[in-house]
């Protein structure tokens, strides 16, 4: 291996900017020793290093890689070989028998993609989606930080659609229509980007119910809810009392509530003060109603949060967390060698809320959380702090209901928390009943069905498949649980199988969203595309079975996988869906409501608008109104004026509206950006603004 030193420093600090929730900015940034000093304990010692080696050696490796982006270097097929090398501290650990078959799995299905760009051997046929034939799965994956979320059928992988979420967007002229920019200006705050992690779809008895997909925003402190009958936003919540809302998950069975989970710790309210006093800042999650999206509660807590899962049972919710220093600096947060688990009991905090044991803050009810508050005190405490191994990151909670399981991230281990212990034992810590050895940055956690759980390892670069109940048997450390692991291309952060986050996963298919793809595809500059693989996963014989890659717009962190016969998406607008009316055939006008108003009413279709020009005078104030009155699924029109910045896209059925001022007199076409038809071209409209004298 070699390292080119400029390489590495740079790759090092790109990685921290690039993703504050990954191991990375434990690595060089720190003198290994610090951790001795500051800390109470030895740092752990792993194959006979510390920590902190291992994440300093992973940076290495990451920036020596890059450093063999050359064309030659792109070209070569087994670029990736000597990476499985380096990647393999723990590859002879782990038993002979199951490293030689991952790490032939792994090469088999590296060759493979140079014939076939499918995947290797095990895209075998049946794992196909022919033309004009359908996926059998809808695949909700975040957008990070375009702010979207992106839908995906599986197993094809192809990418059916977008949608906006936090950010406006031309396409479907989100954001440019009245009410979606309303939308991102008065509820969404006016931030013009966001941050989506966690797109959870809501559940009626612990399953996928088609109503709604929930996302965070962990830029601007949102949280939002996506239609799915229109696959539209259709609500925003700016969450107060918090910078950044992290995990994003839901009260089950019924999603009663969707849960933000806070991360930045700030004053509460963030309003000047106590800007510099760290010890006051707080961290907070908030319940939202799922229909009225309105801020119910927030629990104050010690410490950072990070990701969330709720149980199965309506009882308990579940957030890792780090910093329970509560330091500011990377330093600080990195002095202990704990962190916890916090268990939400979620009637305990209703009865606290209802007691009127709370603080309102920003409008919202503040209850005491921390593990001082007189409310974690006697038998029914509304946190409960699980201490485990350092900045654990992913939790989830198996499909049965039984187990939390949180993944290590700093820490080798996944721990495994039996659900219905925490109410019963004395001390949180005997609730765990689990501490699997997975391998190296160990992030998220997913199921199958069948009693197996998924973890990604950011650091090995591999899914580890492993039997949990033989994880609750096992001696804390074993690798015994451990029944597969396959490379993946490459540092993978979450991974999802199909509805995984229900109480009955398909165990069929598998996606592990890797954050680097290094030399996986054709090079397109400096930011490469992340590197979302499929994998089968239904036969347990078989293994886990590498079926496709496919490069992914930067970045998907966690995704949904819901069956297509769960979901009933729209063919068509019902014009009774939205609160303005619909402009018929024969309903066209343009009134002159006074001197300088003007209200347009008007429709659209193959190939023409209602008016062929519209005469305003310069300085009017233009309400505009516009239905497409088109049946037929798929008839797709738009209204752009573009002088005006509008741009209005308009689904069969559906009307929207815009207002603008006619400042600039002048002749402009308002046309349809649509190709709908053979005369799309000439679908369009002459806006005359006559000059004010
Ligand atoms: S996080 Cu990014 S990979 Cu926001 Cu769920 Cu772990
Ligand atoms: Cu309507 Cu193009």
């Amino acid at each position: 291996m070699t390292s080119h030193p400029n390489a590495s420093d740079e790759r090092t600090a790109r990685a921290d900017e690039q993703h504050d929730d990954t191991p990375a900015d434990a690595g060089d940034a720190k003198p290994a020793g610090e951790t001795d000093d500051a800390g109470d304990d030895e740092p752990e010692i792993v194959d006979g290093r510390t920590i902190e080696h291992l994440l300093t050696d992973h940076e290495r490796d990451i920036a020596s890689t890059a450093e063999g982006t050359d064309a030659t270097a792109a070209k070569r097929p087994t670029l990736d070989l000597p990476r499985l090398e380096l990647g393999r501290r723990d590859f002879m650990k782990a038993g002979a028998a199951v490293g030689a078959m991952s790490g032939l799995a792994g090469c088999t299905s590296i060759l493979a993609d140079e014939e076939d760009d499918s995947g290797g051997a095990a895209a075998s046929g049946e794992h196909k989606v022919a033309p004009g034939e359908h996926d059998e799965y809808y695949g909700f994956l975040s957008g990070g930080h375009t702010g979207e979320i992106r839908v995906v059928g599986i197993p094809s992988m192809r990418e059916l659609m977008r949608i906006p979420v936090f950010q406006a967007e031309s396409a479907r002229g989100f954001g440019h229509d009245a009410k979606t920019s309303e939308m991102l200006e008065e509820e969404g705050g006016g931030y013009t980007w966001g941050d989506t992690h966690h797109p959870r779809v809501s559940q009626t008895d612990n399953d996928y119910d088609g109503r709604w997909l929930f996302v965070n925003d962990k830029a601007n402190g949102r949280m939002a809810r996506v239609d799915l009958e229109y696959f539209e936003t259709d609500a925003i919540t700016n969450v107060p009392n918090c910078q950044g809302v992290h995990g994003a998950c839901m009260q089950l069975p019924d999603t009663q509530l969707v849960f933000g989970v806070g991360e930045f710790r700030v004053p509460m309210p963030n309003d000047g003060r106590d800007v510099q006093s760290p010890d006051e800042y707080g961290s907070v999650i908030t319940a939202i109603d799922p229909e009225t999206m309105d801020v119910e509660w927030q629990v104050e807590v010690d410490g950072n949060m990070d990701n969330g899962d709720g149980g199965k049972e309506g009882r308990w919710f579940f957030a890792t967390g780090y910093n329970s220093e509560e330091g500011v600096t990377e330093g600080e947060m990195a002095r202990s060698d704990r962190d916890y688990v916090k268990a939400f009991d979620i009637p305990a905090i209703w009865d606290a809320v209802e007691a009127g044991n709370y603080e309102e803050i920003s409008g919202v009810p503040v209850v005491d959380g921390t593990m001082d508050s007189p409310l974690n005190e006697g038998d029914r405490p509304i946190v409960r702090y699980v201490a485990t191994p350092k900045s654990p990151h992913g939790i989830s909670v198996t499909p049965d209901g039984n187990y939390a399981i949180a993944s290590g991230k700093l820490d080798p281990s996944c721990t495994v928390i039996d659900i219905d212990a925490i109410a019963e034992v004395d001390d949180p810590q005997e609730s765990i009943v689990g501490q699997p050895r997975i391998g190296m940055g160990p992030l998220h956690t997913a199921y199958d069905g069948r009693g197996h759980a998924y973890t990604t390892t950011f650091i090995d670069s591999e899914v580890v498949k492993w039997d949990y109940e033989a994880a609750v048997e096992a001696e804390a450390g074993s690798e015994e649980p451990v029944v597969d692991r396959h490379d993946v291309h490459y540092n993978p952060g979450h991974l999802i199988a199909a509805e995984s986050y229900t109480a009955s996963p398909q165990g069929d298919y598998l996606i592990s969203l890797n954050k680097l793809s290094k030399d996986r595809f054709l090079p397109v500059g400096p930011i490469h595309p992340e590197n979302d693989q499929l994998f089968h996963i239904g036969d347990d014989d078989a293994g886990l079975e590498l079926i496709k890659d496919k490069p992914s717009y930067p970045e998907p962190h966690d995704a949904s996988v819901v069956h297509k016969d769960k979901l009933d998406p729209a063919k068509t607008w019902d014009t009774d869906d939205y609160e303005i009316d619909y402009v018929a055939e024969g309903e066209e006008s343009i009134e002159r409501v006074d001197d300088s108003t003007v209200e347009i009413e008007m429709w659209a279709r193959r190939n023409e608008y209602a008016f062929p020009d519209i005469t305003l005078q310069e300085g009017d104030e233009v309400h505009l109104r516009i239905s497409n009155i088109e049946t037929t699924s798929d008839v797709i029109h738009s209204i752009a004026i573009p002088q005006y910045d509008i741009n209005l896209a308009l689904a069969p059925q559906d009307t929207r509206e815009v207002t603008f001022t006619a400042d600039k007199p002048g002749v402009f076409w308002a046309y349809c950006a649509y190709f709908c038809s053979a005369l799309h071209l000439e679908m369009r409209s002459r806006i005359l603004v006559e000059p004010d004298e």
